[in-house]
């Protein structure tokens, strides 16, 4: 009887530790950001689908790659090369926040631009009033 209970806690410490370690070969072909639950699933234990998660289940690896599960306006090839999670339409890559960033940038440097020149100029005119008289 002694024996039946070491080999069943045995046996439960070597499931127990089987599944907690247990994560899907698929894993492994993920970049490391998305080595996570939540990279198919609605929450961390697993349960329930996002839209990559549901599309993962029922296309091909090949044309999974291109389209965009989330809806946020990236394929999810792009999303999985830049680490963000193709599941998830809050998180996308950084390249429409960049492109706001361009715009505002060569907007104040127009700016700078202009008030330079237009000092220069106001600075030419009121040098040549006063040579002038
Ligand atoms: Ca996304």
């Amino acid at each position: 009887m002694k024996n039946y209970g070491i080999k069943i806690l045995l046996f439960s410490f070597v499931l127990s530790y089987a599944i907690l370690n247990s994560r899907p070969l698929y894993l492994k072909e993920l970049p490391p950001k998305l080595k996570k639950c939540r990279t198919c699933h609605l929450t961390r234990g697993g349960k329930g689908f996002n839209p990559f998660g549901r599309d993962f289940e029922n296309m091909k690896m090949d044309k999974l790659m291109e389209i965009d599960s989330d809806g946020d306006g990236f394929i999810n090839k792009i999303e999985i090369e830049k680490g963000t999670n193709p599941g998830d339409p809050s998180d996308y890559p950084a390249k429409k926040k960049k492109g706001l960033v361009n715009i505002l940038t060569i907007l104040i440097l127009s700016s700078l631009i202009f008030i330079t020149s237009l000092t220069i100029v106001l600075f030419y005119i009121k040098n040549r009033e006063e040579k002038h008289g």
